[in-house]
This record gives structure tokens, sequence and C-alpha cells, in this order.
């Protein structure tokens, strides 16, 4: 592993060249919060659902303990922890599962009022926070207005999806006109993990591996491969999506994936693996850019920038899920000029989330 120092000081404000820009960054209301325990008590959601926030709502230890008391800070307890970690601007978006285990009347008012709140927030805090919206996936028509209003009334930057929809994914039809307004509000659809959905994670659970010690990206990768696969981006060629846990491990399949689906598609295999216009990993490097949640290690980084791309892979933190000030020192520590970690740190950000740096200097 590249060596970094543990004792070199982190400040922001440029302190190597770069602003350090945390792309997936989480955070929660009050109100999701108690929705969220009054499900727990009353034994409602499912079994991912359990297993999760069942966790972080009543467990003592001290790391959910640390979680649930900063997911709701989006103010001077965050912006210390950030200071403290050089971090200079967060982009915030509401905690998995998000309003994604509700149906769509309390999914709808949650995501609502978590739109006004955040960007309340980022009034506040205009140097130190962007964010993301959220939305109910579960009434079509509402998601889309909210969208709107969320990015063009309260200049929220892009869209958050906790992975499945009680089950569904965004490969079906139905949820196809809130890509197309993402695609036609030009902003980036940040698809983050969630538990696997109730029909698969049974044999996860039982190995303690649900979670995102591994299950995360199980469920998550398959979400971005049910999208591909399903003529999403054939529908939507311009829709950018963004994944975190670099890239949930996809840049690493490409080569198999191109050869596996294109094979089944001329064998016939299944009457629902269509054609597509174009191979597997060209979608993956021309619709989605990647993020380096939670994986600060330097191989992945590096093998990641080749595959995809030196444009492709960008800085997150995935605060309060990993709050290591050292891992941000390992990616400081990265083996590339500068100009390529003002990139991976700044400007790459800047670009997807279009972020306006004057705003972020305060200049
Ligand atoms: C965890 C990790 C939980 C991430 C998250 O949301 C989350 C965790 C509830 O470690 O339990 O978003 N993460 O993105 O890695
Ligand atoms: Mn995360």
């Amino acid at each position: 592993m590249t060596e970094f120092d543990p004792q070199a000081p982190l400040t922001t404000g440029g302190q190597h060249g770069y602003l350090r820009i945390a792309t997936e960054e989480a955070w929660a209301t009050q109100e999701l919060m108690d929705e969220w325990r009054r499900m727990i008590e009353a034994g409602e959601g499912g079994t991912g659902f359990h297993s999760l926030i069942g966790h972080y709502v009543t467990s003592d230890s001290d790391r959910a303990r640390f979680v649930r008391e900063h997911l709701v800070d989006s103010g001077e307890r965050r912006i210390a922890h950030m200071d403290a970690a050089g971090v200079d601007h967060a982009i915030l978006a509401l905690t998995s599962p998000g309003t994604q285990a509700f149906g769509a009347d309390v999914g709808t008012r949650i995501a609502r009022n978590a739109n006004d709140e955040l960007a309340e927030a980022i009034k506040k805090h205009p140097t130190r926070f962007s964010g993301l919206a959220a939305v109910s996936f579960e009434d079509v028509p509402a998601a889309v207005a909210e969208l709107e209003r969320a990015v063009n009334e309260l200049g929220l930057k892009g869209l958050i999806v906790n992975s499945h929809i009680r089950g569904r994914y965004l490969s079906e039809q139905e949820f196809w006109p809130i890509l197309e307004a993402v695609e036609a509000l030009d902003v980036p659809l940040y698809l983050h993990p969630n538990t696997p959905n109730d029909s698969m994670i049974g044999t996860l659970y039982e190995a303690g591996l649900d979670g995102s010690v591994f299950g995360f990206q199980v469920e998550t990768s398959m979400h971005a491969l049910k999208m591909i696969t399903s003529g999403v981006f054939d529908r939507f060629p311009k829709l950018r999506m963004v994944l975190g846990h670099m890239g949930e491990a996809l840049p690493f399949w490409l080569y198999r994936l191109d050869y596996m689906h294109g094979g089944m598609v001329k064998a016939g295999r299944y009457p629902a693996i269509k054609p597509l216009q174009r191979t597997i990993s060209e979608y993956v490097r021309e619709n989605i850019w990647i993020t380096t949640s939670g994986m600060p290690a330097p191989e992945p980084i590096l093998f990641s920038r080749k595959v995809l791309g030196d444009d492709r892979v960008m800085y997150a933190m995935d605060y309060p899920y990993n709050y290591e000030p050292d891992e941000v020192r390992m990616q400081d520590a990265l083996p590339l000029s500068l100009p390529e970690k003002k990139a991976f740190f700044q400007d790459i950000a800047l670009d997807v989330f279009d972020l306006d740096e004057n705003v972020i200097r305060g200049a």
C-alpha cells in the first residue's frame, strides 16, 4: 500500500493546491429518523430495513451512536469534523434508504420537507454544503414535480436514489419519467446503496454480509446493470449517473460483462436480454462517474482511473459512516500529479454536480 504520513496536518482552503469536495455525504432529518424508529418498533418494513436501520436507531454501540448523532447535523458539528479532516465542501444526500421504505404519501411528505431543510442548511453555509434532492419514487408524477422544484427553486444539484424501491428498480419503465426529468434538468442521478431487496437478502443476511460490508455492493452494482441492460441509457443517452464505493466494483468487471452479455444476446437465451446500442463497458465509461466513498486504498483507485479515464473518478468520504482523517491522507498521497489530484478532489465534482467554485471559496 502507498505510504502516507499519519501525522500530516489536514487543513481546508487548498493546502495542497486543490479544494477537497466530498461527494457522497450522508444526512437525515429528524422527521425521517422518527418515522424509521416508529416503523422499527411497529415491526414494519423488510429484512434489510430492520437489519440496517434497526441497528442504527436502536444500538448502543459507539459506531451506531456516532452515526445517528451526526447524521442529523447539518451545521457546526459536521463542519468541525470537515475542518478536522480537511474537507472543504460536502455534497449531502438523504441517507439510505431515504424515503424508500415508505409508501407514496409519507415518502412524498418527508422528501419534500428534507429538501426544504437541506436548502436552508446550504443557504446558511454555502461555502461548505451542496445537496441532492430526495423524492418518493412511489408516486412518479409527484417525484418529477418535486425534483423540478428542488433543482429549479431550491438549487439542489442532482437526485439521490438509495437503490431498490421496496423491491423494484429503475429498469422498470414505470419510473422512466423520473429519469427523463433528470436528463432534461441536466443533473446527475446518484445511485447509492441499500441493503439487498427481500427476495435476495436471505443468504447474505444469515452470514452478516447484507450491509455495507458487501451486500450493498451486490445490490447496487446489480441495480446499475439492470438499468443498463433494460435500455435506460439507450432511451436517455445523456443521463449522467454516479456510483459510489469505487463504482460498486463494476470497473473490474468490464471485459466479462461485455463478453457474456454479448454472447447471451446472440444466443437469445433470455427474452428480457435485448440487444443494446452500445456495449456495457461503453455505458459504464460514457454515462457513469464513480466516487471513492469508503474505498480509500490506492490500488483500486488507480485501476479505476486507468479503465474508466482520469476524468471519471472523484473523491468522497461517506461521512458519518467513514469518518477517518487517515483516509483523506491516503488519498492526498496517491501517486498522481498535482493537476490529476486537483481533478480527483475538486474539478470533476465541480463539473459533474455543476458547483460554483467561487461560491465554495467564498469569493
Ligand atoms: C452504511 C454505509 C450505512 C453507507 C449507510 O446508510 C451508508 C453502513 C445507512 O456502514 O452501515 O450509506 N455507505 O454508503 O457506505
Ligand atoms: Mn454512502
